[in-house]
This record gives structure tokens, C-alpha cells and sequence, in this order.
């Protein structure tokens, strides 16, 4: 009697082949804040791994430079990111690294290094032909005043609850939770934050039109955006500390915001896409 019936259900061979990397025109990251416990290194790894680029910009606070002067931490996953970007720029990608304010020291060593490059701002023209200024976003800090919210922002409380984003995403991965920020939460709540962010947008659309580009994206406030303002198009590729979010460029010149949960190992089909727009 041949006991070895074959199974009626069979476990679908997990292929140890990883997914071949999407390929785009250009991708958008900023606010990474290397050097602090905040930094989200995995998801963004995942991203990197996900995403073949034409052009990477790089959009400013990639490192935390302050940060680092009150403490040191440094684990191998933010040497990680930053061997991955150094790879991708060998095979081929065109690297434009745009220093924000928290690695403000890098914009002494404006120029090009191999497929590298450091300047102060861009300008990249999409497939379509829209012409899109590329910019951190903290020039723009003195005009946007907002005493209240920088006292939030700079804000021993604030600091306190990025700390605390670990923590409870330890807790929530044990049960079965997704990822959610806390101090993202918080900044949604303050009404002086909404306010702060509304601000900033329209400030940045601004000067992008005196700059006679029709669209800006930047990073620094740490909310992601597609926005339209009169005839500039907002975009903002949010940060790798609370939303875990990037802007893409498709092969059409769409530009798409796409997020990233932490914990959860997201490969780019079902990443989730936040906002679409058009060029
Ligand atoms: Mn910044």
C-alpha cells in the first residue's frame, strides 16, 4: 500500500530569489536622521532594496550632525544605508545629496564626487517636462515664524515623545500592531503645528514661483505632501523617523508618495500609496 500520498495542500516554496528592483526615473528621501534612535534604518533599507533609481535625491538631514554631538548612536543598519546609496551610485545612479540643517557641515563640500553630487539646491525635470525645485526647506525657517510651534518643535516634550516611538512600536509589533507614531499624533493635535505646516507649504510654493519653477519639493517638516498651490505644485517626501515615506518619479512623470511601515518587511507592490498625482 503506498502510504505516500501526496499531500493535498501543499506549502508554496517560499523562493529564496528576491523580487528584482523596480526601476524609476528619480526617488525622493530626506530627514533620515542617521545618528539618533529615531531613524527608521530597516524600512528605508527595504525601500533601497525595493527601488532602482535613475537619479536618488537625497534631501537633507540624512545624518544628525546636532544629534550626535549630545551622544553618540550608531548601529550597523546606519552604516548599512549608507553603503547602499554608495552602491547604488556605483552601478550607476546618479546620487544628488542636498544637506538639510541638521548635516548643514556637508554644504562646505559642494561638487562632484564621482557619481555624487552636493549642492545646495536642484532643479530636476520630470518626463513630462515639469521643472521641479529641489530644495531641504529650512531656508525657509526665518520667514516662516511661528514661535509657539519651534518651541514645540525644539521641544524637550517633543524630543521626549520621538523617544518614545520605540518603545510603543515594541510593544504594538508583540501584539500584532502596526506601526504608529506618537509624536506624529501629537503634531497633528497641536493646532499650532497645523498651522506651522500650512505655513511652511504655502511659504515654499512661493518662493518656488519667484524661482519661476512649477513645482518645489522639499523635506524638513516631516509631513509628506502633494499639494497644489496656485500654479506651483508642493511636494514633500516626508521623513524616515515618523511617516517612513519617499516620493517616486514613474516612468510617465508622475511623482507618487509611497510609505513604508516599519517591522512589517514591505516589498514595493504592496507598499501603500498615500497620494497620487499627476505631473
Ligand atoms: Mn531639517
Amino acid at each position: 500500500m503506498n502510504v505516500l500520498t501526496p499531500p493535498r495542500f501543499s506549502l508554496e516554496t517560499i523562493s529564496s530569489e528576491p523580487e528584482p528592483a523596480k526601476r524609476v526615473r528619480a526617488a525622493w528621501i530626506s530627514d533620515i536622521h542617521l545618528g539618533t534612535r529615531g531613524a527608521n534604518a530597516q524600512p528605508l533599507l527595504q525601500f533601497l532594496r525595493d527601488y532602482d533609481f535613475d537619479v536618488l535625491y537625497v534631501v537633507g538631514d540624512l545624518i544628525d550632525v546636532w544629534s550626535m554631538r549630545r551622544g553618540r548612536y550608531w548601529p550597523q543598519q546606519h552604516n548599512d544605508v549608507i553603503q547602499k546609496i554608495l552602491r547604488k551610485a556605483r552601478k550607476g545612479t546618479r546620487v544628488v545629496y542636498i544637506p538639510g540643517n541638521h548635516d548643514e557641515l556637508v554644504s562646505d563640500f559642494c561638487g562632484g564626487y564621482g557619481n555624487i553630487e552636493i549642492k545646495q539646491s536642484a532643479i530636476h525635470i520630470t518626463a513630462s517636462g515639469q521643472r521641479i525645485l529641489v530644495i531641504h526647506g529650512h531656508e525657509l525657517d526665518a520667514v516662516v515664524q511661528n514661535v509657539k510651534w519651534l518651541a514645540f518643535a525644539g521641544d524637550v516634550g517633543y524630543q521626549f515623545l520621538l523617544s518614545l516611538n520605540p518603545l510603543i512600536n515594541f510593544v504594538r509589533r508583540r501584539f500584532g500592531l502596526g506601526y504608529w507614531s506618537l509624536s506624529a499624533y501629537a503634531k497633528k493635535r497641536v493646532k499650532d503645528a497645523v498651522s506651522f505646516i500650512g505655513k511652511f507649504e504655502a511659504a515654499v510654493a512661493h518662493y518656488a514661483e519667484r524661482e519661476r519653477a512649477d513645482a518645489v519639493l522639499c523635506g524638513h517638516i516631516h509631513s509628506a505632501a502633494i499639494r497644489q498651490f496656485g500654479n506651483v505644485v508642493y511636494y514633500n517626501c516626508g521623513d524616515w523617523v515618523e511617516s517612513c515615506s519617499a516620493l517616486i518619479e514613474t516612468e510617465t512623470g508622475a511623482l507618487e508618495l509611497i510609505n513604508y511601515h516599519p517591522f512589517t518587511p514591505l516589498t514595493a507592490s504592496d507598499s501603500t500609496r498615500l497620494v497620487t498625482a499627476g505631473p
